[in-house]
């Protein structure tokens, strides 16, 4: 009976999958709009390359990773090999020149935490923000991408939880909650894990591209198209993993010890990490560690207050997935 009763929940959760796949189909974006991010593209690169001949433009972010929503802003990175520049210097002068291109809105706004230019080009309508020489994000973003290559449930579920959070409000650093870039990581993580797995752990594989960025030794194995089929021991299909990361995120993962670790394919102890107290402002409530730049906890912007609504939230998912007969409006109603 137990078996049974086994069968029939996993039906009714597969039957949600065609919903679940709507809307992920739904977020991504047309040909038309990465044709219209691409001649953006290569007008800033006219723009930029008579200033710093050298320079070169990488796109970062979820329009680079393969975790973008249709209409996502640009986030760009000039790169600029002199290690004399002055980042402030450099915004300003890009923003004088956009300006002068009859860019809109264009903003620098140098005393953030990345320095930043801000503008919106009026004949596509597409926002962007351009850093100075933030490499490893655009190193970070290549390794997203590489994880998505591989099995096509990553990108699924990434942007389901997305969407989710989104919708839930539970998406804003600023009011500390988690970042696009966090989620994707504990996706990667949560796929890792299944068993048997759906991904692999790229850094803990023979590296076949290294960089070095700002001190820190970043590889791992970027021949993805050799991983082609690594999951397919593992059938799940979406929506029994959209319940499973959402019960994972409330039941399961040990906040008070664990670290989830992308670069380890596993989890590893905070107080191997010495992230058991608060240290200034980072609380390391919910522990989620950068894959290249270790000592970097993507949680440390989550404080006492927003991790009761994170795990509140965690839980509401969970539960709508495992009870709600018709999950996919439930679970994306606005807060
Ligand atoms: P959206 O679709 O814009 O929500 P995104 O993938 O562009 O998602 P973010 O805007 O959160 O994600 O961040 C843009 C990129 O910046 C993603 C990642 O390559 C890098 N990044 C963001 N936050 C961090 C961080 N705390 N540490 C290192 N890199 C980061
Ligand atoms: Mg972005």
């Amino acid at each position: 009976r137990m078996l049974k009763r086994q069968i029939a929940c996993r039906n009714d959760i597969n039957r949600m999958n065609g919903g679940l796949l709507a809307i992920y189909e739904s977020l991504i974006p047309p040909e038309e709009e990465k044709t219209k991010q691409k001649q953006l593209l290569a007008l800033l690169d006219r723009i930029v390359r008579r200033e710093w001949p050298d320079a070169r433009l990488y796109v970062y972010g979820s329009c680079a990773n393969s975790f973008g929503f249709s209409k996502s802003d640009i986030d760009i990175c000039l790169a600029i090999e002199d290690a004399n520049i002055d980042k402030s210097e450099v915004l300003l002068k890009l923003a004088d020149m956009l300006q002068s291109d009859n860019l809109q809105n264009v903003q620098a706004l140098t005393r953030a935490r990345v320095p930043i230019v801000k503008l919106m080009d009026p004949e596509t309508g597409i926002s962007c923000d351009i850093c100075v020489n933030n490499v490893l994000a655009v190193v970070n973003t290549k390794l997203l991408l590489d994880y998505a290559q591989i099995d096509v449930r990553l990108r699924q579920l990434a942007f389901i939880v997305k969407h989710w959070a989104k919708s839930r409000g539970v998406n804003e650093t600023y009011q500390g909650t988690l970042s696009s870039y966090a989620y994707v990581l504990m996706c990667i993580h949560f796929l890792q894990q299944r068993r048997p797995a759906i991904l692999p752990c790229l850094q803990g594989m023979e590296a076949t591209c290294t960089v070095t960025v700002d001190n820190i030794k970043c590889g791992y194995f970027d021949k993805v198209e050799k991983l082609y089929g690594f999951g397919s021991h593992n059938g799940e299909s979406l929506a029994p993993l959209v319940w499973a990361f959402f019960n994972y995120w409330a039941y399961c993962h040990d906040y008070a010890n664990d670290v989830i670790s992308v670069r380890t394919g596993s989890t590893v102890s905070k107080r191997a990490k010495d992230w058991t107290r608060r240290i200034g402002n980072d609380r390391h409530l919910i522990c989620i560690e950068d894959p290249f730049e270790v000592s970097h906890d993507l949680g440390r912007v989550v404080d006492k207050f927003s991790i009761r609504v994170l795990r509140e939230e965690f839980e509401r998912a969970a539960e709508i997935m495992q009870y709600d007969p018709n999950p996919c409006v439930k679970l994306f109603e606005p807060y």
